[in-house]
C-alpha cells in the first residue's frame, strides 16, 4: 500500500530531501520517493495520507491531494516553479 500525494513548492533536491525526511519517520512509512520534476510524493509502506500531507505541509511544501498510483508518463522537464524553495 502506497500514498501517491501531488505537492506544491519543490523545486530542487533539497526540496526533496526537505521532503523525504519530513515523511520518512512516520508511522508506517518504510520508503520515500520524491520526484520534484513532476512534483509527485510516494510514500511506501503502511501510512495514510492524512498525516503524510500533515508532515509536508509542516515541511513548508503544498499538499495539493492524492492521485492515482499508476506509472506516469515521464514528463519534459519544465521550467523551475518558482514559489517556495528551501535553498532560494
Ligand atoms: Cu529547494
Amino acid at each position: 500500500m502506497s500514498v501517491v500525494i501531488r505537492v506544491g513548492g519543490m523545486s530542487c533536491g533539497h526540496c526533496a530531501n526537505a521532503i523525504r525526511q519530513a515523511v520518512t519517520p512516520l508511522a508506517g512509512v518504510e520508503r520515500v520517493d520524491v520526484d520534484v520534476a513532476s512534483g509527485i510524493v510516494t510514500a511506501h509502506g503502511d501510512c495514510d495520507a492524512a498525516s503524510i500531507s500533515a508532515a509536508i505541509t509542516r515541511a513548508g511544501y503544498t499538499p495539493e491531494g492524492e492521485v492515482e498510483p499508476a506509472p506516469r508518463p515521464s514528463l519534459p522537464m519544465a521550467d523551475s516553479p518558482k514559489g517556495h524553495c528551501c535553498c532560494g
